[in-house]
Order: structure tokens, then C-alpha cells, then sequence
């Protein structure tokens, strides 16, 4: 599958030349344009909101449970738009050594022990390890204890599964990422074709405004920048679901009460997960949260109405000292760069530099791009009460 194959309905070259030709005309267009990256799958039937008949999306959830990805996959298991082909864990939050039981855990609350669940990296690619058992517990679930999960892993290891499933079906799976991005970069790693014929990936990761483990990065970045450096210049067409975003769904004491009345092992199992997450974000002494973070990438997904998105051209630092795994956005109609109507087109060839050169360096300034072209569809607004009726609906059984 070349560069001509579909994503959300439009050609991959399409994706490209739509999002560069926006970039000429007005403002608002290119707006209207970038919201309807995500809008593309319910317009396929003419429909639009969640459970209106969409799908089934082939997806793969690369994870690592994780308090708000285990709510992710249940949302996720619950959802009749999504045919879910994989879910693959990796280390992060917590090791996979607690990632894997926990998303097979998920597998077996959910009734959905037929997906196969296969267990991925145990490090970032060139990194050790740091995990966020500050922000997610011991156990990874926020101290919500289940029993030990009786379902298997498949055998073969996640990088390899995530190939063998994305060519079986050139241009129609979608990657979900909801962890650091260790085993999808390891599966492009494996395979140069790989990248053209994924039909795009939908991250919970990055951001734009300031980090949540350093003032730089966001965690799932800051755990694996090199991998998910990978996954940016890949050529697949990311979703960018970051902090500027995910800050603004804080679970709520009603939330939680809404899931302990519905009497369905999925809504109890994510009452208990939330209660023990609201508990211990408490005891933190935090003001808000804790955030789904991981569930609004899935519910962006499901019901594009959620985000508002917007083109960028993103990178990952992977050098700083102090900025490593932080995501640079490059947008040439944001902030001080925006030109008036008409005069957008020269923006676009704004060249992405990297730092200037030193007095010991004979290099002059690194120019990384020669002009402006958007790699990235940046969640930029979030529609947090909408959100939160999806899941809590699909969570608790009532939507
Ligand atoms: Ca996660």
C-alpha cells in the first residue's frame, strides 16, 4: 500500500495536500479543515455522535494500566464501534510486569477474554525505565485490588503482533496509544513498509502547554522521546491527544457515584478504580483530577465531536538535559505567527530550525525542515461534559 492509501475516507497524499492548502486560505478554514480529521469516520455513514451505527474500526490499544487506562479499555471494550484486534501492553505507569496482568484484567471484567492481549516491551528503547507509581499506586490501579487475571497472553511478542495485524489489513487499523510508544516504534522499527499502511494513530501523549513529570514533557513522551520521535516522523497520520486537553476531564464524586448504582461488573470494576483514584489524588493534596487522560483519546475516537483539532507540525526533543521527551509544535497559523487572510501561504514555508551553532561548531544554524508541513492533528479544545456523558453512559451501561 502506497502513499495514495485512505485515511478517514481521504487519501494519504490528500491528508497531506488538504492540510498544506488550508494552510493558503483563511483562518477559519483551516478550522473548519482540522476538525474534520477525526469527523471523517461518522461521515462515512452520514451519521453523527457515538452509537450511531459506525464501524466497526479495526483499532489495536497499546497501553500500560494504568488508573485511567484500565477506564480506557473498558470504554474501549464496551464501545460496538471498535473491532478490537489487539491490546498490547508495555511498560510505563508501572512495569509489564503489572501492565500486562492489568490489561488482562480489564479483558476478563469486560467479558472480552476473545481479544488477544500480548505483552510488550519491558524498557523504552534506549532508556531505563521510570514509571509514575506516584500518580497510579503500587499496583498501577490506583490501589483497586482485582484477582489475579486467569486469561493468557498470547504468545507472540507485541511489536510482532501489531505488524502481523496492521498487514492483514493494509490501511484499515488504527492505533490507539495510550502508553510511552516503545512497541509501535519497535513494530515501524521491524518493517519500513509498516507505517504506509497503518490508517492512522490516536495518542494520549505530548503536549503543548507545559509537561505533568517535568515543566518540559508529558509522562507517556518523557518515558520513550526516541520512540515516540519515531512514531512522528513516521508518515502516519497522528492525532495528538495532550495535557492541553486531558487537563480539563477531572473525574468527579458524581462520576463515581453514577458508576457504583449501575449494577454491571464493568461500571463496579470502574467505580472502584475511580474511587481509590479520587482517594489517592486526595491524599496528594491535589486541587483537580485525577484526569482521564487515557480515556479522552478513545472517546475522541469514538465521537469526534469531542475535540476540536488543529494542524502542527510536531517533533519530540530528545537531547535537552532538562527538556528530553518534551513535543515541539510548529504552527504557522497559531500564536504570533498567524498572518492576515491572504498572506497565510508564505507561512507555510516557515523553516523548523533546531538551536543555533556553537563557537566551536563549523556547522551553520540546522535547518530540520525547509518549510511548514503538518505531520500532527493537535487537540486543541475538548468538549469535557460530552465526554464524560460518553463514558460514564458507556461505562455504566446506560448509552
Ligand atoms: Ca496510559
Amino acid at each position: 500500500m502506497d502513499s495514495t492509501k485512505e485515511i478517514f475516507g481521504i487519501t494519504r497524499r490528500q491528508f497531506v495536500t488538504s492540510s498544506a492548502a488550508v494552510l493558503a486560505t483563511s483562518g477559519f478554514a483551516h478550522e473548519a479543515n482540522a476538525v474534520t480529521a477525526l469527523a471523517r469516520q461518522p461521515s462515512e455513514q452520514g451519521k453523527s455522535g457515538p452509537g450511531a451505527g459506525r464501524g466497526p474500526f479495526r483499532v489495536i490499544i497499546d497501553t500500560d494500566p494504568g488508573v485511567d487506562d484500565a477506564l480506557a479499555l473498558l470504554l474501549a471494550m464496551r464501545s460496538p464501534e471498535l473491532k478490537i484486534e489487539a491490546i498490547t501492553p508495555v511498560a510505563g505507569n508501572v512495569p509489564l510486569d503489572l501492565t500486562l496482568p492489568n490489561a488482562l484484567r480489564m479483558v476478563e471484567i469486560a467479558g472480552r477474554t476473545d481479544i488477544p492481549v500480548a505483552a510488550g516491551a519491558r524498557a523504552p528503547l534506549v532508556r531505563r525505565l521510570v514509571t509514575a507509581t506516584y500518580a497510579h499506586g503500587e499496583n498501577g490501579l490506583g490501589g483497586a485490588v482485582f484477582p489475579e487475571p486467569t486469561t493468557k497472553p498470547v504468545a507472540t511478542p507485541a511489536a510482532d503482533l501489531i505488524r502481523q495485524i496492521v498487514r492483514k489489513y493494509p490501511g484499515e487499523v488504527t492505533l490507539i496509544t495510550i502508553g510511552p510508544l516503545t512497541n509501535i516504534a519497535s513494530a515501524l522499527n521491524s518493517d519500513p513498509e509498516l507505517a504506509s499502511m497503518v490508517r492512522g494513530l490516536v495518542m494520549m501523549g505530548g503536549s503543548l502547554s507545559g509537561g505533568n513529570i517535568t515543566p518540559a514533557a508529558e509522562f507517556n513522551v518523557y518515558v520513550d522521546p526516541e520512540a515516540a520521535r519515531i512514531v512522528f516522523q513516521s508518515g502516519i497520520p497522528v492525532t495528538m491527544v495532550g495535557l492541553d486537553v486531558t487537563r480539563r476531564t477531572s473525574l468527579t464524586d458524581d462520576h463515581v457515584r453514577a458508576l457504583e448504582a449501575a449494577q454491571n461488573p464493568v461500571s463496579q470494576a470502574a467505580a472502584k478504580i475511580g474511587r481509590n483514584a479520587i482517594n489517592h489524588n486526595r491524599e496528594g493534596g491535589y486541587l483537580v483530577g485525577p484526569n482521564m487522560h487515557d480515556s479522552l483519546a478513545v472517546a475522541g475516537f469514538l465521537d469526534p465531536a469531542i475535540l476540536k483539532l488543529q494542524d502542527y507540525y510536531i517533533d519530540v526533543e530528545t537531547t535537552g538535559e532538562l527538556t528530553a521527551g518534551e513535543t515541539l509544535g510548529y504552527s504557522p497559523v497559531a500564536g504570533d505567527l498567524r498572518r492576515r487572510p491572504g498572506m497565510e501561504k508564505d507561512a507555510t514555508n516557515m523553516p523548523i530550525r533546531g538551536s543555533a551553532p556553537t563557537l566551536a561548531s563549523t556547522k551553520t544554524s540546522p535547518v530540520l525542515r525547509d518549510k511548514f508541513v503538518p505531520n500532527t492533528k493537535v487537540a486543541v479544545e475538548v468538549d469535557s461534559a460530552r465526554f464524560f456523558d460518553l463514558l460514564i453512559g458507556r461505562l455504566s451501561g446506560s448509552k
